[in-house]
């Protein structure tokens, strides 16, 4: 996980020495379509807001292989100022594609913790980004408002807490605001 962080981390670093000025959301956003993109779990852990301020909404942009076409099940999911409907998913374990809606006002994501519970926050109250990434979080990146954004998972048996880490403009993770809830594969 420490390697996929840091390939992360350097991509951003790239996209920002090309583009100096740029905003977060051109990062490889208009070389993908928003309904066929995916992220495997080698998506890093749940980098909260990546719409830099001043961007504008985020634009739809998964990670990761494509693997809609082998998808064994579709889960649909909308976002919402601040909660996830359904907010209690279940699917039989396989190659699962979720159809993600945002029709809130502000940017969203959907981001997957592996066996569940609390989302981990730091003394400030901020993710704990590195216990993310140590429990392998992985997330279909933040997008703006009416976008529709599909990405798809490989995903084991098991619990895992949906969740959203985007912070309002006092600073707030959604999680806090009520923006979880839990996914159960059997
Ligand atoms: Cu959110």
């Amino acid at each position: 996980m420490a390697s996929t962080l840091t390939l992360r981390f350097v991509g951003l670093a790239l996209v920002a020495g090309l583009l100096p000025g740029g905003c977060a959301k051109d990062d490889g956003a208009a070389t993908r379509s928003c309904d066929s993109g995916s992220a495997a779990g080698g998506s890093s852990a749940a980098g909260g807001s990546s719409a830099a301020a001043g961007c504008g909404p985020a634009e739809c942009s998964p990670v990761g292989p494509d693997l809609e076409s082998d998808a064994t099940d579709t889960v649909q999911v909308t976002l919402d100022d601040y909660t996830f409907d359904p907010s209690d998913l279940r699917v039989a374990a396989g190659t699962i594609t979720f159809e993600v809606e945002n029709v809130g006002t502000e940017d969203h994501e959907l981001a997957f913790l592996p066996g569940g519970g609390e989302v981990p926050l730091d003394d400030e109250g901020a993710p704990d980004e590195a216990a993310l990434a140590e429990a392998g979080a992985f997330e279909l990146e933040a997008f703006g408002p009416d976008q529709t954004c599909n990405a798809t998972y490989e995903l084991e048996a098991g619990t895992y807490t949906i969740f959203c880490i985007v912070e309002t403009s006092e600073g707030d993770p959604h999680t806090t605001k009520g923006m979880q809830g839990e996914l159960l594969v059997s």
